[in-house]
């Protein structure tokens, strides 16, 4: 087991770490920019070090900073959280040479997964049922009319080195073809300095329900069933849960089976998200994220597993503590991202939380790095604490949750909290009745 880990991250996902090593009885040094110095992640730390300025450039993705806060420390493993560079995989190759574990997947996974064509093939390799489409790149416009003539229009061209949505294209009809793939391939060089687009089938109204996995790096692989995270705004994420409103055991077994024979055939180690848009019945993989996700708190509540803990035990040499058999789904779950921001506009609110009260009571979870009194920093993202609420069944969570919702208090700034609010009391809600396109137009609606 790890003797020390340095945290490469801030805010809740910095805490939700900490707290992680704690419980195992590891030491923990975090890194902070000047803007977070009275961060409540560095002070919870057993040491902290000062790596740069505001700028994320320069301090939580400043690679050489990491790897020298890790050798004045002596840090044998570093945990990445989720953004920065957890998805980095020089990162993790540069760790690795320093003989410091990354808490992760090897360089080379993330390296495939990051690279959206090489991710969809591996995974129709693995048996994972992928969206129709090109079996790669497609070279010229001609190649791109057969594939969409093949599948049947609407189609929709996406930058291999893209993901989470940016640099995708639509074309309704044959006569949108060529402008899709030209601006979807010139946005695609400017923004990521590679060109390469592959073409799909465009699919109207799916769902976003995404699988998590585990794989031990030794050939086993397990899955912790899946989240249904549609209700989402410009690729951004709002409300997550588990299981999903959309799914039956027998579907969930079915899917869940084939992803941990995947995970396990790649030797993949540590946490993974398998991600799936899911329309009539059926499942297509889109891309895999290879770290934890923010959401990651509603699986833990219908499993009763603590992630980060399997995600140290494996990155250690520990092995999973579970096999698949001792996984079992208990209730639902709901996540709700509270982010300093206008609740309709989602401008960012940064400012002093004067006032910060959080609710509690059977089922209620809060991970949060903010306090009464905390100023928040405008140099990062918007997120300051999530609430997950877990029931008995879908109808005691939304129960609970709208009871925490009406106990939660932040004030001084701007949060998400009101829409929670108003989704808790809306019928397509209460029922699970909604697509990824929902939340966007009940957001037009209301304006
Ligand atoms: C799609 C799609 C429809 N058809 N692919 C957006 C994020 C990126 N991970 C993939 N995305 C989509 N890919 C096909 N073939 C619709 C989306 C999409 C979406 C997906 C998940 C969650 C929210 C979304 C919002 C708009 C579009």
């Amino acid at each position: 087991m790890f003797q020390k880990i340095l945290i490469a991250n801030r805010g809740e996902i910095a805490l939700r770490v900490l707290r992680a090593c704690k419980e195992l009885g590891i030491q923990t040094v975090v890194v902070h920019s000047t803007a977070d110095s009275d961060a409540m992640h560095v002070r919870l730390a057993d040491e902290s070090v000062c790596i740069g300025p505001p700028p994320s450039r320069e301090s939580y993705l400043n690679i050489h900073q990491i790897v020298a806060a890790c050798e004045i420390t002596g840090a044998d493993a570093v945990h990445p959280g989720y953004g920065f560079l957890s998805e980095n995989a020089k990162f993790a190759d540069i760790l690795a040479a320093h003989n410091i574990t990354f808490i992760g997947p090897s360089g080379d996974h993330i390296r495939i997964m990051g690279d959206k064509i090489e991710a969809k093939r591996t995974a129709k390799r693995l048996g994972i049922p992928v969206v129709p489409g090109s079996d790669g790149a497609i070279s010229d416009e001609k190649e791109a009319k057969r594939i969409a003539a093949a599948i049947g229009y609407p189609v929709i061209i996406k930058a291999s080195a893209g993901g989470g949505g940016r640099g995708m294209k639509v074309a309704r009809i044959e006569a949108d073809l060529e402008v899709a793939l030209q601006t979807a391939r010139s946005e695609a060089g400017a923004a990521f300095g590679d060109d390469a687009v592959y073409i799909e089938k465009y699919l109207e109204k799916p769902r976003h329900i995404e699988l998590q996995v585990f794989g031990d790096g030794a050939g086993r692989g397990v899955h912790f069933g899946e989240r249904d995270c549609s209700l989402q705004r410009r690729h951004q994420k709002v409300w997550e849960e588990a299981n999903s409103p959309a799914l039956n055991a027998e579907e969930r077994a079915r899917i869940g089976g084939i992803c941990a024979k995947a995970i396990a055939d790649l030797g993949y180690s540590g946490a993974g998200t398998i991600e799936f848009l899911y329309e009539n019945g059926e499942f297509y993989f889109i891309e895999m994220n290879t770290r934890l996700q923010v959401e990651h708190p509603v699986t833990e509540a219908i499993t009763g597993i603590d992630l980060v803990h399997e995600q140290i035990r494996v990155a250690s040499g520990g092995g999973l503590s579970v096999k698949q058999e001792d996984i079992k789904f208990n209730g639902h779950a709901i996540e709700c991202r509270i982010n300093a921001e206008d609740p309709r506009t989602f401008t960012p609110s940064p400012g002093t939380i004067t006032h910060f009260h959080t609710p509690g009571g059977l089922g209620i979870r809060v991970d949060s790095g903010v306090y009464s009194g905390y100023r928040i920093p405008p140099y990062y993202d918007s997120l300051i604490g999530k609430l997950i609420v877990h029931g008995r069944n879908r109808v005691e969570c939304m129960m609970r949750l709208r009871r925490a919702l009406d106990e939660f208090v932040v004030d001084g700034i701007k949060t998400t909290l009101p829409l929670f609010r108003d989704l808790v009391g809306n019928p397509d809600i209460a029922n699970g009745d909604y697509d990824i396109h929902w939340l966007e137009k009940y957001l037009a609606k209301e304006e």
